[in-house]
């Protein structure tokens, strides 16, 4: 039967470890997959993280099953974090939370959700937009469709876009960046989430708002803004958050899925159905992730040990965005690489093309994503010369 299986190439971005880990060159830098990386290159468990784990291996009495939706706590503690500790939709008692395994799980329970409840809604993502998006819906049997995000010199095409929304059919499903948009590091202001706001409601479309960055941009309650202007004006929101990046915990498959009801008899309802979709997909969702974030966010003293880390890995992204452009003034290309320090979070589509992308992986190995989208993160004041020389070397 197997004679039949064709083999296909793995997923680019996470090729681009092997790739790099494979190149000999001493100078070589990662700017591929997005895992944030300190001043020295290493993706290192956070302080709070560790403690968490250290209390978790001494306190822990049983690693029996959790539930479908995870550990309630866990809710307790998203719910908050994503909407706002005093949201008018937590007090309507609105909200309900699904544990996942990651972001990307929530994401595939999202899916499964719309294909088997909400048949005939088609989703529309962002063009560009993390490619495992495009993987997940079609596999789940939802047609997907693209709106236009950045136009051809490299800039947040809003126009195209809110063009692109205003065409949508009625009620079928419009899928956000909430932040620190992947690939690009376009993100919207808030004038911009008000008018994308007005045309949701116009056209009765369901916000699906994907939250892998929260803390990664301007922060924890700026980078909520779009999540919640959505979740407060809006009957019926979805929203897929994940801990992988703003714990450090990538592996831990720690994400919810959140859904927001016009009522709480409605959001019953709905809950009792994504339990369903948990329990077909995985039953369960894995329980160490979720305890080290229940363990932090229950503690003031380990939140505060955490807000303090994340704001400084926020604001080394932010540092080197300013110091990147600045090191290319010499070379004359701070005004075309000006856009890098606008954007926020860990990536950046630099405007590199791919066949520049191709020259510094092969002359300098230097490694980024062909589509010129730049791990911002893996950028050090060691590396910047180094890399804007390179830079400057491609752009001639
Ligand atoms: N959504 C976006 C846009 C992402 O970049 C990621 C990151 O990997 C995710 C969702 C899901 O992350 P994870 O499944 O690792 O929590
Ligand atoms: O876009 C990135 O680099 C991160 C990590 O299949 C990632 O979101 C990339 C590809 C993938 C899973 C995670």
């Amino acid at each position: 039967m197997f004679e039949q299986i064709e083999r296909v190439p793995g997923d680019a971005i996470l090729g681009l470890i092997e790739a790099f880990n494979k190149d000999t060159n001493p100078q070589k830098v990662d700017l591929g997959v997005g895992v944030y990386r300190d001043a020295r290159g290493n993706t290192p468990i956070m302080r709070a993280v560790k403690e968490a784990e250290a209390l978790l291996l001494k306190n822990e009495t049983t690693k029996s099953y959790i539930g479908s939706h995870g550990d309630p706590r866990y809710g307790e503690v998203t719910l908050p974090l994503v909407l706002g500790a005093d949201s008018p939709v937590l007090a309507e008692k609105r909200a309900s939370a699904t544990q996942s395994p990651g972001g990307t799980g929530a994401l595939r329970l999202a899916a499964d959700f719309i294909k088997s409840k909400l048949p005939g809604k088609d989703i529309w993502v962002s063009d560009p937009t993390w490619p495992n998006h495009l993987g997940i819906f079609p596999a789940a049997g939802l047609t997907l469709h693209k709106y236009p995000y950045v136009d051809s010199d490299n800039r947040l095409d809003f126009d195209g876009m809110l063009g692109a929304l205003k065409q949508i059919p009625q009620g079928d499903v419009v899928l956000l960046h909430a932040c620190c948009h992947n690939p690009t590091g376009f993100d919207l202001t808030r004038e911009q989430w008000q008018q994308v706001l007005e045309v949701v409601r116009e056209r009765g479309l369901l916000p699906l708002i994907d939250f892998a960055y929260q803390g990664f941009g301007d922060g924890l309650e700026e980078d909520a803004y779009g999540a919640r202007l959505m979740a407060e004006n809006l009957d019926e929101v979805l929203i897929t958050s994940s801990y992988s990046k703003n714990f450090g915990i990538y592996r831990e498959r720690t994400g919810c899925f959140i859904a927001i009801a016009k009522n709480t008899e409605q959001m019953e309802n709905v809950r009792s159905q994504m339990a369903i979709v948990a329990r077909e997909n995985y039953s369960n969702p894995p329980a160490h992730g979720s305890a080290i974030v229940c363990e932090i966010l229950t503690s003031a003293e380990l939140a505060a040990v955490w807000r303090d880390e994340l704001t400084e890995m926020r604001d080394r992204i932010n540092g080197l965005r300013r110091d990147f452009v600045e090191a290319l003034k010499p070379h004359g290309l701070d005004g075309t690489f000006a856009h890098v320090a606008e954007q926020r979070g860990m990536f950046s589509y630099t405007g590199l093309k791919p066949d520049q992308v191709d020259r510094l992986r092969d002359e300098y190995g230097i490694y980024m994503v062909r589509s010129g989208r730049a791990n911002v993160a893996g950028l050090s004041s060691e590396n910047l010369p180094y890399v804007t020389e390179a830079i400057a070397a491609v752009s001639k």
